[in-house]
């Protein structure tokens, strides 16, 4: 019995087309339900591929016009199964073969990455190459690890001026204070100068955070103020500069602090871009074009707390192609700060085997 191929964008265009090509009279023996690859510039799209045969062979309801012949790029027909008779057309039909004994662990990949909140142009990097006979729980979680950036530079070699960005209420005070303690723990000599001027209660705030953890703190709400703040501060390690934020409806507060920060020397200035680890991927790539001009050097995510997987602030970072400092998880100051790490990433991965985070949360809600 001779058997066909026909391929076309869904199981009624394919049905229609071998309708069309062997009559009505055709048997459908399997259908085959898959997407092709997709590239740089071209769509994965969905395909339906379904073997058909005659009973009593073929009989053409017409003959084929040429531009039937110049088969889309939709449809593809082929003989199939004699492997030793096959056409360049045809093998890319069985690569078509192979691709689908692959889906698997391609499906079950996505599945993951889709669980962990891992969205493009990070998660085809993932996918790629992926080796069909592995698990992907097993292969992943290297791969997540060495495409994610951690700013290992900044944690051990601060810049002289680390200038902390970023919406309001996106934890800039509470995050400056507790790093500020952390490089102070550590042995560095560390100052803090708000530029924040303008907000009721900030002064206030900033300054109980450096009473409560011994550092010096400083108010600039003028480019002078700043000069003579960071010049008592000269024998400092590393100063800890706090701002107000850009505000999309201040113009004239936008220009002050531009004006402050462009007093700073450029080279020996470090700036962070404080962003929550809750925040829609379109709002956080809004913060980081509105914030673009000074050249943001690495992120500092807050509130992981809130969120349940790591893989949007991955995702993220990844894209815009800045490592992620530090994060913090909680209001307590100085205590809920980490370190970025690959093995802080790889605990708050989840559907990888162990769920370290979930243990911990269960045995936290036994006690
Ligand atoms: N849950 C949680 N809250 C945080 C975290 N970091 C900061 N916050 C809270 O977010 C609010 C705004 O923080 P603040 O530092 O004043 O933000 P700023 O306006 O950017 O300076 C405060 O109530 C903080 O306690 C965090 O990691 N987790
Ligand atoms: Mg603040």
């Amino acid at each position: 019995m001779q058997y066909y191929t026909v391929v076309a964008e869904s199981y009624e265009k394919a049905l229609e087309k071998a309708r069309e090509l062997y009559g009505s009279d055709i048997r459908i023996n399997s259908r085959r339900d898959y997407t092709t690859r997709g590239g740089l510039f071209t769509r994965r799209e969905s395909r339906c591929e379904i073997v058909c045969y005659i009973a009593d062979g073929p009989k053409r309801k017409k003959p084929r016009s040429s531009d039937e012949k110049d088969m889309s790029e939709f449809e593809k027909e082929a003989r199939t199964p004699d492997p030793s008779s096959l056409t360049a057309s045809e093998r890319l039909d069985t690569e078509i073969y192979r691709e689908k004994e692959s889906s698997e662990t391609e499906k079950e990949a996505r599945r993951l990455l889709e669980l962990n909140h891992i969205t493009d142009p990070l998660c085809s990097k993932l996918l790629e190459d992926l080796p069909e006979d592995k698990d992907p729980r097993v292969v992943l979680p290297d791969r997540i690890v060495s495409l994610s950036g951690v700013d290992y530079t900044r944690q051990v070699h601060p810049r002289h001026f680390v200038v902390f960005l970023g919406p309001t209420g996106s934890g800039k005070t509470t995050t400056l204070a507790k790093a500020a303690y952390l490089y102070a723990a550590a042995g560095k000599r560390v100052a803090i100068i708000s530029l924040d001027t303008y907000r009721v209660g900030a002064y206030e705030q900033i300054k109980a955070f450096g009473d409560a953890l011994s550092i010096p703190v400083a108010m600039a709400g003028a480019e002078d103020e700043l000069v003579s703040a960071y010049e008592s501060f000269s024998w400092k390690d590393v100063i800890f500069i706090d701002t107000m934020g850009l505000s999309p409806k201040d113009q004239e507060l936008n220009l002050r602090l531009r004006a402050l920060l462009g007093v700073l020397d450029r080279d020996r200035t470090d700036f962070i871009l404080t962003i929550s680890a809750s925040m829609k991927e379109e709002d956080a790539m809004e913060q980081f074009s509105s914030y673009s001009e000074f050249g943001i050097s690495s992120l500092a995510v807050t509130k992981l707390d809130e969120t349940e997987t790591i893989g949007n602030v991955l995702s993220f970072s990844y894209k815009i192609g800045v490592p992620i400092f530090l994060f913090t998880d909680g209001q307590k100051v100085p205590e809920d700060i980490k370190k970025a790490s690959s093995a802080l990433i790889l605990e708050h991965l989840a559907g990888f085997g162990l769920d370290m985070k979930g243990y911990r949360k269960q045995l936290s809600e036994k006690l």
